[in-house]
């Protein structure tokens, strides 16, 4: 019997019922979700309850997990997993990243030669206020565009660098190891890419890493940047996701971004994150080249 799902988003976001994900998961189902995924940006979950060994193990389904330059956000049971949170240890300290702040449209990993695109957020506590998480999908965006935008678009590499991420990011979640700084200098990638699956072409973006355009001078690659980045956010394009605890979010960054907004910094917001490198015969991975 096919799994039980719920469109969240016409085109971008599916909700998959039914599913209890702490448990082993038979092969035809992996293999549906599998697919669900290849089409939809963002899969839904609810009402899970998920220990860190078992949010892995799920995710890894859909990939190998990828430790991420944040190492000093993962858990300290299972490293592939990391804390996105407001709250502070007994010391004071963050016991993880993202602070309470608004995050700005971007692409997990987008920085990175080789991005891992899979990601997962799972849900353990929350705001009673703020705190949404947004998608666009950017295969909507890229039809959507003017001809002309899309014709120049297609020619194009951005440049993409992780300095410009850290400078958007609250006090607290700047600084990163001498390790993570060698391994995020600035990349290009295209802007177009084609999914392996339906062949539908889909933008590449970051609005929090994109510093350039490969062979345009800066204040004419920053009018381009500006054009797309107008065209693609439009709300028809838009999912947002308004958290309960016990969700699960999956979502692609082969052809989304995603933003969030801020919350209350006396409120305690507690997620687990996964990144996934996923199988490219199923979904858009970029390459990446150094920038020149
Ligand atoms: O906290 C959120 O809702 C989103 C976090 C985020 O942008 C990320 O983990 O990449």
């Amino acid at each position: 019997m096919p799994l039980g799902r719920r469109l969240m988003h016409p085109a971008l976001a599916c909700e998959v019922l039914g599913l209890r994900l702490w448990e082993e998961q038979p092969a035809d189902i992996v293999a549906e979700l599998r697919t669900l995924w290849s089409r939809y940006g963002v899969l839904v979950f609810r009402r899970q309850a998920l220990g860190e060994a078992e949010l892995a193990r799920f995710c890894a389904l859909f990939g190998p997990l990828e430790r991420t330059v944040r190492t000093d956000w993962a858990s300290q049971a299972v490293p592939e997993v990391g804390l996105i949170s407001n709250l502070k240890d007994a010391q004071g300290q963050s016991i993880g990243g993202l602070g309470d702040g608004e995050i700005e449209w971007h692409s997990d990993q987008s920085y990175m030669m080789h991005p891992a695109t899979g990601a997962g957020l799972y849900a353990l506590e929350l705001p009673p206020e703020g705190g949404t998480t947004s998608w666009v999908d950017l295969r909507a965006a890229y039809a959507g565009m003017p001809e002309r935008l899309r014709r120049e678009v297609a020619k194009r590499r951005a440049v993409f660098s992780y300095v410009k991420r850290l400078a958007g990011y609250q006090e607290g979640s700047r600084t990163i190891s001498e390790d993570a700084k060698r391994q995020t200098p600035p990349v290009t990638h295209t802007l177009l890419h084609n999914h392996p699956v339906t062949g539908e072409a889909a933008l590449y973006l970051d609005k929090t890493t994109t510093v350039g355009v490969a062979g345009m001078g800066d204040n004419a690659a920053a009018a381009l940047l500006d054009e797309i980045y107008e065209a693609a956010v439009r709300p028809e394009h838009v999912y947002t996701h308004h958290w309960q605890v016990g969700d699960l979010l999956l979502w692609d960054n082969g052809f989304t971004m995603h933003r969030r907004e801020p919350f209350d910094a006396n409120a305690r917001r507690l997620m687990k994150r996964t990144t996934m490198r996923l199988d490219p015969s199923r979904h858009i991975i970029p390459e990446g080249a150094l920038a020149g």
